[in-house]
């Protein structure tokens, strides 16, 4: 490659993101976008589930695709170009993942492995191959870093908006080594406040085996000319930061390097500390904080008395290289723009849209589902019931016990009433011709209206009508009668006064006990003795009880206002019922028919009147049996 050795990232750097991270691949790219990178950084991301195929990405505010490949040698095959790896694999499956990638070491140069938790074992084995194959490691346990104006490692940096208050768009002069990516953030902050900015900053990871150390990162940068100072963030544990020491004594760092070792409060513990990082133990006196600061001060490094003093040292030896000549500051450019997600730019509160929906029923969105502001855990513990669910959802409010037991009772009473009925029959003959369950059951829903199980509504309204017009019962059947019109909620195919349907004396026999008053029951009562006297079957019929009872309900439990209980009645909530109870039967059909092998239904010929024209009555009639027979 035609980088210096010393340079792991430029501009040009493409890298292979391993693992399917889409956020932190958006992060990468918003970040190429706002160092006005020519191409994103991310050449493809590899995922070995599913085929290759393509994501979309965000190119600044416009959208852009990006390779997924399943597998290692497609995607080297097609970006010879990427030479470094920002690895999200896994603890468990980092290892065969890495040694793949330095199976390529002709190519990969860099390999950033983000993965806590990696067994120690396996960390010094993916150090000793990539050392003996010239591969640079970062990591493990690591968010990996920065490079202004030329390559961020995976999330690094933060959000956008925490990547432009440090100014990462653009390099400055001051190049950091530290273990944690928590810790990296900080000093991105503090370099961005005090002097031209980061440079360069990687996070090694906090193992007690990294794969690459801080010597190796800062004798990167002393080579590198366009950096001019050093920044070392160690921690109590480990003996790395005397290496950075000897490099300073014999002469390998001749920059100023400034450091700091964090963990110094270790002494005010009478027991060992172990900090966050896995290697933040002191196993020694020498590997305390204290005696590494003390050492890296002794050698010539920088070192403030406390880590609050870091910055103060860090701006005056900034501002001294700077009256030296040694940092020439360049204009600061406009800062960019920040392609914000919108998600993001809600959650920070900088915009605002009508929203497509308003749901006023239900929140999925918190830790734990809410029914009209009930919590899910809630509903059980009060044991509401269907009835009580029912009421939230629908009404937006808990009903009085005897109204959820109502409603229990109609989804039970409406359940079914056999495969005769229009729902049913269309149910069995859909299943019957091989349809799924929900085409089935659709099939039968839509049977539903005025004629069969839908008179719900209409028969609410006309009753409610009629009543709140203080017609006589005999008056509105006249009046309907004068209109032409049937009385919903009147009449049945099968039962009659004589032949009682029991399902509407359980309702009439429960609103009569529960209810507070029982005004519009009483009055379909009268207007069903006049029916009746017409004719037998011209009784009040399930909906219509169904329907008047729960008109008594919304006007007289008192949980409605007179508004809201003539809306539910015109928005067709009552047909709802009918609907919701029906499915449990329809559902059943339709597992009957299947459970029975039951095959293509075709009506019977039989059964079916041919009155047409030209084709004379007397022809004879020929069973379908029979035709089978022939043709057999
Ligand atoms: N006549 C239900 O008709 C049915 C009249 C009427 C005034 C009326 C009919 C009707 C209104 C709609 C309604 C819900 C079609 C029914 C249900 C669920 C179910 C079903 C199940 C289940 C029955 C005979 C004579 C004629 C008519 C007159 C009829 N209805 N007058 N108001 N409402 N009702 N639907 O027996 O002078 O001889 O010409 O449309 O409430 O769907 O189990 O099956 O659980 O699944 O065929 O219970 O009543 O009566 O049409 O021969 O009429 O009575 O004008 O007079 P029928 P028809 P005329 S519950």
């Amino acid at each position: 490659s035609e980088r210096p050795w010393y340079s792991t990232f430029t501009d040009k750097t493409r890298a292979f993101v391993y693992g399917m991270q889409p956020r932190a691949v958006q992060g990468m790219l918003d970040f190429d976008y706002i160092c006005k990178r020519k191409v994103p950084s991310v050449a493809a991301m590899i995922y070995p589930f599913g085929g290759n195929h393509v994501q979309k990405f965000y190119w600044g505010a416009k959208e852009t695709l990006l390779p997924v490949f399943n597998n290692l040698s497609d995607a080297i095959a097609k970006h010879p170009e990427a030479d470094t790896v920002v690895n999200f694999a896994s603890s468990r499956s980092v290892y065969e993942s890495t040694f793949e990638f330095l199976e390529y070491s002709n190519q990969i140069k860099t390999i950033a492995i983000i993965a806590e938790g990696v067994p120690e074992r396996r960390a010094r084995q993916i150090l000793h191959e990539a050392k003996k194959r010239n591969v640079l490691i970062i990591g493990p346990a690591t968010v990996g870093g920065i490079k202004p104006g030329c390559f961020k490692v995976g999330n690094t940096g933060g959000m956008m908006d925490n990547i432009v208050s440090s100014k990462l768009y653009r390099p400055g002069s001051i190049a950091y080594v530290s273990k944690s990516g928590g810790m990296s953030n900080e000093l991105n902050n503090i370099i961005s406040r005090t002097t031209d900015g980061v440079y360069e900053g990687v996070a090694i990871g906090g193992d007690r085996y990294p794969g690459s150390t801080f010597i190796d990162h800062l004798l990167r940068f002393e080579s590198d000319p366009n950096c001019k100072i050093l920044l070392l963030l160690g921690e109590v544990g480990g003996v790395e930061e005397y290496r950075v020491c000897e490099a300073i004594k014999d002469g390998r760092i001749k920059k100023p390097l400034i450091a700091w070792c964090i963990g110094t409060c270790a002494k005010m513990f009478t027991t060992e500390v172990q900090f966050g990082h896995a290697g933040a133990l002191a196993q020694s006196d020498l590997e305390t904080a204290d005696a590494k600061n003390s050492a890296i001060r002794a050698a010539g490094g920088i070192v403030p008395e406390t880590f609050e003093k870091l910055p103060l040292a860090l701006s005056e030896l900034y501002r001294k290289l700077v009256s030296e000549g040694t940092i020439i500051p360049i204009p600061e450019p406009e800062t960019p723009k920040i392609p914000i997600d919108y998600a993001w730019a809600q959650e920070l509160g900088l915009v605002r849209k009508p929203a497509s929906f308003v749901s006023t029923i239900c929140d999925d969105r918190g830790q734990e589902l809410l029914y009209a502001g009930m919590r899910i855990s809630d509903v059980f513990k009060e044991e509401i019931g269907i009835g009580g669910v029912l009421s939230l959802l629908w009404f937006k409010r808990r009903l009085p016990d005897y109204a959820c037991r109502f409603i229990e009772m109609i989804l039970m009473l409406t359940a079914d009433h056999g495969p005769a009925v229009s729902g049913a029959h269309n149910t069995i003959v859909t299943a019957r011709a091989g349809k799924d369950l929900i085409s089935s059951l659709c099939s039968g829903l839509l049977t539903i209206g005025d004629r069969f199980g839908g008179a719900l509504d209409g028969a609410a309204e006309l009753f409610t009508g009629a009543y709140d017009k203080s017609l006589t019962p005999r008056e509105f059947v006249t009046s309907m009668r004068r209109q032409n019109k049937l009385i919903l909620g009147i009449g049945h195919k099968i039962k009659s006064r004589n032949n009682p349907d029991l399902r509407v004396e359980i309702i009439k026999d429960f609103a009569k006990k529960h209810f507070p008053a029982t005004k519009l029951l009483d009055y379909a009562l009268a207007v069903e003795d006049l029916t009746t006297q017409k004719k037998d079957s011209l009784i009040l019929n399930l909906d219509g009880a169904i329907a008047v009872c729960f008109v008594d309900l919304l006007r007289e439990s008192v949980a409605f206002s007179r508004e809201e209980a003539e809306e539910y009645i015109k928005i067709g909530a009552l047909n709802g019922l009918f609907v919701l109870g029906r499915s449990i039967g329809f559902i059943g059909h339709y597992l009957d028919q299947k459970r029975l092998k039951q095959g293509l239904y075709r009506h019977p010929w039989d059964d079916i009147s041919y009155l047409v024209p030209g084709i004379e009555t007397s022809r004879t009639f020929v069973s379908q049996d029979q035709v089978t027979q022939k043709e057999a």
